[in-house]
């Protein structure tokens, strides 16, 4: 039993690792100045490549030290751009880049050409995934788009699935804005327009999904960010169905310490100390740390909230560690599979509660930890939550 539950903690730790170690190399591709640093910087939301109208910014020189840098745990390559001129240069360079990378962006700003269309098939020759990139897509009108979308799909049609060719706006052009006032004077400013990447990074999280790289992914900063677009959602659920799996873990060796301590006291102690770990690890998922004395505060509170409102299960659990002490044998064994059910239970609420209060960025709402609390009991069928509490800790014990 001991090893079956260390090994269920080992495999939330390796979890974990991946998550906070995970490296993820994105590296992208294509002919000169179609705005490959500029979509990479679009991407993390920095200016960390230099990009410019000038061709060849990012420059052949540089080739044998592509420019890399870290982002979170996403390393993200820029390259050179290609010359039409060059074959076998090319050759070469995409072969290093695909052997670095776990997923390149083909970047072109309208249609492909034929040595474009070549350096495409060598990188998908070497089996990395490769979305290709429109950029530049503010320069068209969106028929305009389309239709180039359209002409890229027929000419990579059995090269690349039609999803994996996206349109971008790495770094539009400012919008113009003419103003009039009352005395007929013109006055023109130039509005800022923000990238459009989105659409990208959705693909690219679905990718890194199919790789079984989403726990590399998650704390990768270039997914980080604004958490109230379509992307934020899918990166929030990843994050929840993490967090339910390790609350489970958790559960389970709550409910099995509770249920083989033989001191009530302890059990409790032991129980708290489970808590505080689980919600320590569930942080992490969230990318929101929080130190063991910051969990434990946040622990209490949840458990002040809880006992308060779901008084009678406590009073279950107290008075079965009464019962507990005070007899021997056959009752022992039958009132500690139920205290450990409970015990399962209780930790099972914190988890749940904790998720939500990470899941919305380290708050509790409006209402307060007591609505949440509230909201999250009303929310469980207790008597499902100790069905699945019974049979997962009798698993665990048949292991044995
Ligand atoms: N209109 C428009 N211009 C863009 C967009 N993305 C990039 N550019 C411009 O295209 C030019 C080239 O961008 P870079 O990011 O330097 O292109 P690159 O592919 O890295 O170029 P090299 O490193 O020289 O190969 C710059 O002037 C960018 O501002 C876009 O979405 N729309
Ligand atoms: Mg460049």
């Amino acid at each position: 039993m001991r090893e079956a539950l260390s090994h269920d903690y080992s495999s939330v730790q390796a979890m974990l690792d991946k998550i906070e170690h995970g490296h993820l190399h994105l590296a992208v591709f294509g002919r000169v100045s179609t705005g490959k640093s500029s979509l990479l910087n679009a991407l993390i939301g920095e200016k960390r490549f230099a990009a410019s109208p000038l061709h060849g910014e990012t420059r052949l020189s540089e080739m044998e030290a592509w420019k890399e840098e870290e982002a979170g745990g996403v390393f993200l390559i820029d390259t050179p751009g290609l010359d039409e001129a060059g074959g076998e240069q090319r050759e070469a360079m995409a072969k290093e880049v695909t052997g670095r990378a776990d997923l390149v962006i083909f970047v072109v700003d309208g249609d492909i050409t034929e040595s474009e269309l070549a350096a495409l098939k060598t990188l998908l020759a070497q089996g990395r995934p490769v979305l290709l990139a429109l950029n530049k897509s503010d320069l068209f009108t969106s028929e305009q788009r389309d239709r180039l979308l359209t002409v890229l799909r027929e000419r990579t049609d059995g090269l690349l699935s039609p999803d994996h060719i996206i349109a971008v706006a790495a770094d539009p052009r400012p919008q113009v804005v003419v103003e009039i006032d009352e005395a007929g004077n013109e006055t023109t400013t130039e509005r800022p327009v923000p990238p459009d990447v989105d659409a990208l990074k959705l693909r690219l999280w679905d990718i890194l999904d199919a790789e079984g790289k989403t726990l590399a992914a998650l704390n990768a900063s270039l997914f980080a960010a604004d958490l109230s677009d379509q992307v934020g959602q899918r990166i929030l659920e990843a994050r929840k169905e993490i967090g339910e799996r390790l609350v489970r873990t958790y559960c389970v060796a709550k409910g099995i310490a509770v249920a083989f301590n033989p001191l009530p006291v302890a059990d409790l102690f032991a129980a708290a100390a489970i808590d505080v770990g689980m919600v320590v690890h569930l942080s992490r998922v969230y990318d929101l740390p929080l130190s063991r004395k910051e969990a434990g505060s946040l622990t209490r509170v949840i458990v002040a909230e809880a006992a308060a409102l779901m008084g009678t299960v406590w009073a279950v659990h107290l008075v079965s560690s009464a019962l507990k002490a005070g007899t021997v044998g056959l009752s022992t064994v039958v009132t500690a599979g139920a205290q450990g059910a409970i015990a399962y239970y209780s930790t099972y609420v914190v988890g749940q509660v904790a998720g939500r209060y990470l899941a919305q960025g380290k708050s509790w709402g409006d209402g307060g930890p007591k609505l949440v609390v509230k909201q999250i009991l009303d929310s469980l069928d207790r008597d499902t939550v100790l069905a699945d509490a019974k049979r997962e800790i009798q698993a665990k014990l048949g292991l044995r």
